[in-house]
């Protein structure tokens, strides 16, 4: 393909319930989705998950436009490429993998719809529908019955898998009342690096609950408080914020600091470097799962093709459109009462926004090629 525009669309949705994290809470989510045309005429999407502060990651959207602008389209333009190579054309360019990620996704989703192949059968998924998890943020009023209250809703409409987000200050207390209300709900913590190594005994206290894992405890650039906690706790240790790559990943296992990993795309720069990740994980028994970052349905439609990859065997951030968003920007993901979703078969990633409601939620567009 070649490229003949790239339009970034700058939307706000709001959430339906306000989304509290170890790093900060949010009303509204600002994100760009990006419109890639070819010079054949195929438009392919992609969803830049960056947000407008870096708080989850160094990445922030305005960061992200200049890196896409400036830095990674320039290496494209006026060049016949598939989307197979744009990893290697953006090598060059340290960082920014939110930006890359987004690119690689427009581009394979482009290349996807002009073959009429689903991005489902591209990546290599092995089933039809997937098991569906719920991240549930830390409520805004600190209390743990609004907790309680939230997460019934959620077992109510079929949920499979519970995490619940915790900092220093809510945490142990939270975790056991969730427990005791539900004995047998696969229940999992994430901490986005609130805790440090003085917390490593404290965070051994939460064995008793029987969690799936634990996930990012500690900050992202210490393995060795990782590989301590996981050589002092039960509960296994899963990074998210610390896995930037597949060369990284593995070595984060070697080293004994990682025993499940949460894959997201974004975070890695894209889905084919994604599918590196769960290939050498699946091939060393290191089970993965499908992480989140509130995607609109651009990009919950491939995440829940890649939590679809026969390695992917806990389930992922992979909720429903309406865990975050009513409307959502495309026809929703809609969950069964079972808990299990569909995985999307049309071409690309299945998925395009409405129109109609693309424009009533877009506050600039620019174009960045
Ligand atoms: O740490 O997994 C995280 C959302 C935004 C930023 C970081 C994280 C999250 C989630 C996933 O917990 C939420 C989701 O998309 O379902
Ligand atoms: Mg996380």
């Amino acid at each position: 393909m070649k490229i003949d525009k790239v339009v970034i669309h700058h939307v706000e949705m709001p959430l339906v319930r306000p989304f509290r994290t170890s790093f900060g809470v949010e009303y509204v989510r600002h994100v760009g989705l990006i419109e890639l045309t070819t010079t054949d005429g195929v438009v392919g999407w992609g969803e830049c998950v960056s947000s407008p502060e870096p708080t989850y990651s160094h990445e922030f959207n305005d960061a992200a436009v200049l890196a896409m602008r400036d830095h990674l389209l320039p290496r494209l333009a006026g060049r016949e490429f598939t989307a197979e190579d744009v990893p290697d054309v953006f090598s060059p360019v340290r960082g920014h993998p939110m930006a890359r990620g987004a690119l690689e996704m427009a581009a394979l989703d482009a290349q996807l719809r002009a073959a009429g192949q689903s991005f489902a059968s591209y990546i290599g998924s092995t089933r039809t529908e997937i098991p569906c998890g719920v991240s549930v943020g830390i409520p805004v009023d600190d209390s743990i019955d609004t907790l309680l209250d939230h997460v019934n809703g959620y077992i109510e409409q079929g949920y499979r898998r519970i995490k619940l987000k915790i900092q220093p200050g809510f945490d142990i207390e939270p975790t056991r009342a969730v427990r005791s209300a539900w004995p047998e709900i696969p229940l999992q913590v994430d901490a986005n690096q609130a805790y440090s190594r003085d917390h490593i005994d404290y965070l051994a206290g939460l064995d008793e609950f029987d969690l799936l894992l634990i996930e990012q405890p500690m900050h992202e650039d210490d393995l060795v408080a990782h590989k301590w906690l996981a050589d002092r706790i039960e509960t296994p240790v899963c990074l998210d914020e610390s896995v930037i790559s597949v060369n990284n990943a593995e070595s984060l296992i070697d080293f004994g600091a990682c025993e499940i990993v949460n894959i997201k795309a974004g975070r890695v720069g894209g889905y084919l470097e994604a599918k590196k990740i769960h290939d050498m994980a699946f091939e060393r028994g290191i089970p993965v799962w499908c992480g989140g970052m509130e995607e609109t349905g651009v990009g919950r439609a491939a995440n829940m093709a890649f939590a679809s990859l026969p390695g992917c065997t806990l389930p992922g951030d992979t909720s429903g459109s309406d865990r975050f968003y009513a409307p959502d920007v495309t026809e929703p993901f809609v969950m069964g009462a079972d808990g299990m979703m569909q995985v999307p078969t049309e071409p690309g990633i299945s998925r395009l926004p409405i129109p109609e409601i693309l424009t009533s939620i877009t506050v600039a567009t620019e174009v960045l090629a």
